[in-house]
């Protein structure tokens, strides 16, 4: 246990064994009279990445690596430290989570979005891509995205406190899936952090709410979307044939990549299983972007976003044309872009392949140089049955998910080349190794940026059947931790993933800084001092204005009408690092929590009359159990 630890925990007045005497108020408050105040932000030593791998994170040690992983259809995302495998956080992104309060704040739910009678309009959502913002062609820790397949939004999660501060709607999408950040500005170079978030929608729809068309699956079309990362406003949508899975970006910001497993505009499986390829389509970003600047663009539906035509049809010509479609064998899954800048991985999952389609000949292509877009196609190795997802280490190898063959495979890049140049003696795939169970997701330690380190690797795995106790019918999922920083691929961990493990990041923690306080001019409506504790009445309306300073609120009573419209303004003013206070209000439904100088409000409709307590749900304190106080709600 740290200093830290022994520190707040001791002085939270804790009796100890032998010092009998009697605290005072003074001598409980323990941890805001420590000292731990004083931290905004902590600094932490940077990751050592020649250290050699380890699988285990001795008690005090911290960890070297932040994964983000998407919680699946739990609608939030998880932080995880590497290699310990120690859940650090969770994000409420797309769910309610009385922990925090999510969806339970007025904040959080202007955020989430509200129907007009102030309700939620969704309170659930479905992630599974996270990825972070870039400078330079890797992490700085400035936002994390993440997707929302079920309805159709892009949620941003800020850095610097790791909680969620926008999610955007994606307007004439259905099936949100595949996302990605661009790596830098495709024409101003002086521009090289992230600027735009690439959105693909894998389900196709109607662009009208009556209608024959409405039932006409030829009259469907799927959308790729740019949203801007600062603002999170859409900037606009591009038509295209086929749908869109995953998507990746280039290092150079001039493209982005999305595989295609529907090219057949199918409605049930069989009706998308039937081209023996698919394809990859590449978006010339600068192209469109100078096309809608020069008005080419019409809107669908009731949106303003412009569109331009991605289609085959309108893009014959390379030298002009928005998209490229790489045929790629069968239903393909996942695409990623290796960190030298060079190729896209493009995994066949109903085929045993995966296919390299080169970065310098896409820009060929669509110089006009290449008349076949099979041309960028630079090898296609056979490396196990039901490939999806593939991480790279750095070095020259990829390490590719195989779901049916429930492995990791490891293969080396230029090998393959040379194997499809012609080379038949060309040892392509180095290793295997067993993964528990049916893999999904995989990706390595800074994998996804050209800082790719080849230390660990994640195996998203989406079964666990008899590596964890049961817990009746549905097993735990798995994260496995696999060292690859050796010729041959190590077993670390098995560590639990509460459903459903998809895509994640590894991203040494010298790239994530963290406030650990909040700043109180944040919130318009921060309650400065307990002095400035007041209940204003409007009409029905009535606003409390409280503060928190362990162990007690502002106000221990407080009197509203039944009928009333309450709101709570609770400000925390306690400065010192994890001394956060909770509120809830028996009967009420009302559960949230204030960080250190965080301010929060709640509203609701007084429509119980009598006595309730409010009382603090988060343990701050020797006296926390008492810092309470009533509301009396008039008859
Ligand atoms: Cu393969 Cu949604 Cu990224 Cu899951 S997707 S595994
Ligand atoms: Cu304040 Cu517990
Ligand atoms: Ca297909």
């Amino acid at each position: 246990m740290s200093t830290n630890e022994l520190g707040s925990k001791a002085d939270l007045g804790v009796p100890i064994p032998g010092r009998r005497r009697f605290l005072n108020t003074a001598a409980l408050a323990g941890i805001a009279g420590s000292g731990l105040g004083a931290t905004v932000v902590t600094a932490r030593a940077a990751t050592n990445v020649n250290a050699p791998v380890k699988s285990e994170v001795k008690p005090g040690e911290l960890d070297d690596y932040y994964l983000f992983a998407s919680g699946g259809h739990s609608g939030e995302v998880r932080v995880y430290g590497v290699p310990s495998g120690r859940t650090i956080k969770r994000i409420p992104v797309f769910n309610v989570d009385p922990m925090v309060g999510w969806g339970i704040t007025n904040e959080s739910k202007k955020i989430m979005g509200l129907k007009p009678d102030g309700s939620l309009k969704y309170m659930t959502g479905d992630t599974h891509h996270v990825h972070g913002s870039y400078t330079d062609g890797t992490y700085d820790g400035k936002y994390f995205w993440v997707n929302d397949k079920l309805n159709g939004r892009l949620a941003r999660i800020r850095g610097d406190y790791l909680e969620c501060d926008q999610i955007t709607e994606v307007p004439n999408v259905q099936g949100f899936h595949g996302l990605f950040p661009d790596k830098r500005d495709p024409v101003d170079p002086k521009i090289n952090h992230t600027t735009r978030v690439f959105c693909g929608g894998e389900f196709h729809v109607p662009f009208t709410a009556a209608g024959p068309d409405v039932k006409d699956p030829k009259k469907y079309a799927c959308l790729f979307t740019c949203i801007d990362a600062e603002t999170m406003q859409v900037r606009w949508q591009v038509k295209v044939d086929g749908n869109m899975d995953l998507c990746a970006t280039s290092y150079d910001g001039k493209y982005a990549a999305l595989n295609q497993y529907n090219t057949e505009n199918g409605v049930v499986y069989q009706d998308m299983m039937e081209a023996e390829r698919d394809a990859c389509v590449v978006f010339d970003i600068a192209r469109i972007e100078a096309a809608i600047k020069a008005g080419k663009s019409f809107t669908l539906g009731d949106s303003k976003v412009p569109v331009v035509d991605g289609t085959k049809a309108a893009n014959k010509d390379p030298r002009t044309a928005l998209t490229l479609y790489v045929p790629v064998p069968k239903n393909p899954h996942g695409v990623n872009m290796s960190p030298d800048g060079k190729y896209y991985v493009c995994s066949g999952k109903l085929s045993p392949t995966a296919t390299v389609i080169s970065h310098e000949l896409v820009q060929k292509w669509f110089k006009g140089e290449l008349k076949d877009p099979r041309d960028t196609v630079v090898a296609e190795p056979e490396i196990g049955l039901g490939p999806l997802h593939t991480g790279f280490d750095g070095r020259g190898n990829c390490y590719t998910s195989l779901f049916l063959d429930s492995q990791i495979v490891k293969w080396n890049l230029d090998k393959a080349i040379a194997q499809y140049k012609g080379d038949k003696a060309a040892q392509v795939v180095l290793d295997r190794i067993d993964v528990h169970y049916q893999p999904g997701h995989t990706y390595c330690s800074m994998g996804e940026t050209k800082e790719a380190d080849g230390r660990y690797l994640n195996s998203g795995n989406k079964f666990s059947k008899d590596r964890f106790l049961p817990v009746g019918p549905l097993h735990v999922e798995t994260e496995q931790l696999i060292d690859i920083s050796g010729d041959k691929m190590r077993l670390l961990q098995d560590h639990t993933a509460y459903c459903e493990p998809h895509d994640g990041i590894i991203v040494r923690r010298d790239k994530v800084r963290t406030k650990q306080i909040c700043e109180l001019s944040d919130h318009p409506l921060a309650v400065k001092s307990p002095n400035d504790s007041r209940i204003d009445r409007k009409g029905n309306k009535v606003t409390v204005y409280l503060t928190a300073i362990a162990p007690t609120y502002s106000k221990t009573e407080f009197t509203v009408k039944r009928g009333d419209e309450v709101t709570i303004v609770l400000t925390n003013l306690d400065k010192v690092e994890d001394l956060t206070h909770g509120f809830g209000i028996q009967k009420y439904n009302v559960n949230f929590i204030v960080n250190p100088q965080q301010t929060a409000s709640v509203t609701f409709k007084a429509e119980h009359a009598g006595m309730f307590w409010y009382y603090c749900t988060h343990f701050c304190h020797a006296l926390h159990l008492e810092m309470r106080g009533r509301m009396i709600v008039e008859a």
